[in-house]
């Protein structure tokens, strides 16, 4: 029996403006992974869209426990655990306890330290919740941050970030905790006209750049796209480098797709009619 890589996806589900679970599940899927999504809470919107009186947010933290319980007992095992955008302490603790539960030799373990953008960290991210997100990612066997929880997780001043790349590739270094994790520090440019990732693998303890063609416009929900193309693509066998590329060309072709269309930015990337790319025939 030869099932498909198996993913707990520990993400929120927004119901509208595609983000977290409704971009992770997809790509997997078209990856060929089977997305177990153990749900953080349920909204009718990401966090993105204006403040509105009519945003429902109900918190699905009473049920995970239960959720991994039941896993259990059902004999699930998982090839990987892969954790986004989460809203409380109390569920860094859940996750830590899943691991206990569900790590195993050779399980990947991704952290996607979501926590901030453009400088600032998102309102619902409290020095605390900051906190504990280095803890779990300090657990983590790969983490996908951007520039802004680069900063966070190394407490350091987003105005001090690295402008070139010898300045990065001592945050990289210093992101891999002494090459215990592999890193993907997206939102990285090294010149005008390109963006993509640095990388550091763990498994080679080497450092490359994995960039694309910038695009004149920020999608919210593209760190999701990014972090399960990276995701997908390891499970598959590809290095961390070649997997990274894959995601920086895969976000750019769904950026430039989106911007011909014209759709409003905040309801993220078109990126349904392109996932046949990610399929491997
Ligand atoms: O893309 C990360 C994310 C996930 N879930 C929710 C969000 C965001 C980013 O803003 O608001 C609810």
């Amino acid at each position: 029996m030869k099932r498909a890589p198996r993913i707990a996806a520990i993400q929120d589900i927004s119901g509208f403006g595609r983000c977290s679970t409704t971009v992770v599940l997809p790509v997997l899927a078209a990856m060929g992974g089977e997305c177990c999504p153990l749900l953080t809470a349920c909204l009718s919107a990401h966090t993105a869209f204006p403040a509105s009186e009519k945003a429902t947010f109900l918190d699905l933290t009473g049920q995970m426990a239960g959720t991994a319980a039941h896993w259990a007992e059902l004999g699930v095992t998982f090839d990987a655990i892969y954790s986004g955008f989460l809203r409380s302490a109390g569920q860094i603790g859940l996750i830590e306890d899943f691991y206990r539960q569900f790590r195993r030799e050779g399980t990947l373990v991704l952290v996607d330290p979501v926590m901030g953008d453009h400088g600032k960290p998102y309102r619902t991210y409290t020095p605390e919740l900051c906190g504990r997100m280095r803890d779990l990612a300090a657990q983590a066997d790969v983490i996908t941050p951007n520039l802004t929880e680069a900063a966070l997780l190394l407490e350091e001043d987003y105005a001090d970030l690295p402008r070139d790349e010898e300045g990065l590739r001592a945050w990289l270094e210093r992101l891999s905790l002494d090459g215990r994790r592999s890193v993907v520090l997206t939102g990285v440019s090294l010149r005008p006209g390109a963006i993509g990732a640095g990388c550091f693998d763990r498994a080679t303890g080497r450092i490359r750049f994995a960039m694309a063609r910038q695009e004149p416009a920020q999608f919210p929900g593209t760190g999701d796209l990014f972090a399960s193309v990276v995701l997908g693509a390891m499970l598959r066998g590809e290095p961390l480098e070649t997997a990274a590329q894959r995601a920086a060309e895969f976000v750019q072709r769904c950026a430039a797709h989106t911007l011909a269309l014209g759709t409003p930015v905040l309801e993220g990337v078109q990126f349904e009619p392109l996932l046949g790319e990610l399929m491997q025939r």
